[in-house]
């Protein structure tokens, strides 16, 4: 799978790419990740991605320029026809298991992450397919809850998690539920591994 990342801070997710299992799909070419930083897209000399709200309120609000310039140039570099192009926003749609298994069967993925107060609502209107939020809480920012997709279609992607029986218990009961897990030793200080474990058949 391919997917284009746009945010103001590519290295807050370039360190994430290269830990775990998601790091471990970019290494073995399963996962292709290509950031776009709509800083080198704006229009000024001084860099501009945010300004002041039409109507008043608090904070800024990212430009839909830059935005739109580094969803084309994701969408140019894209080796797929069609990328679906997701805004992650708390407003969204909620991302769910269900949600990630249909995405992780598309060729291609531009995650856009915002930051401020939110962005020009015609930047969302011209260019996002979906508008994603991960849960009920408030973040400073899109890029997290961008890693939080990321990853969670990445392990679904064929060969990226090693056993398969894990992603299919997964999928089983939504990922959601499981077990309580022990391993050695069998007494730690006075807690000792339930009995019924130590029969060696699961
Ligand atoms: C959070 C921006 C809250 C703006 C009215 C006016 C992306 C996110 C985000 C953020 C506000 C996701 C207000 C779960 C999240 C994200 C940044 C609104 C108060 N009300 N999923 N101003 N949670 N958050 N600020 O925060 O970009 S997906």
């Amino acid at each position: 799978m391919w997917t284009g990342i746009v945010s103001i801070f590519p290295n807050l997710i370039r360190n994430t790419l290269k830990e775990g299992v998601v790091g471990r799909a970019v290494a073995n070419g399963d996962l292709g990740v290509t950031l776009f930083d709509p800083r080198e897209y704006a229009e000024d000399t001084h860099k501009t991605v945010d300004d002041r709200p039409f109507g008043g309120g608090p904070g800024m609000v990212m430009m839909a320029g830059p935005l739109s310039a580094s969803v084309s140039e994701a969408r140019r570099l894209c080796p797929s026809e069609n990328p679906v192009t997701i805004y992650l926003s708390p407003q969204g749609t909620r991302f769910t298991q269900s949600l990630a298994t249909k995405l992780a069967a598309l060729p291609a993925l531009i995650l856009v992450a915002g930051r401020y107060e939110g962005v020009d609502e015609r930047f969302i209107e011209r260019e996002a397919d979906l508008e994603l939020s991960i849960g009920d809480y408030v973040l400073s920012g899109g890029e997290l809850a961008a890693m939080v997709v990321l990853d969670t279609v990445a392990r679904l992607l064929p060969g990226v998690v090693g056993n398969p029986e894990s992603i299919k218990s997964e999928s089983h009961m939504d990922g959601l539920l499981d077990f309580p897990h022990y391993t050695r030793p069998r007494k730690f200080g006075g807690d000792r591994v339930p009995d019924v474990l130590l029969q060696g058949d699961h």
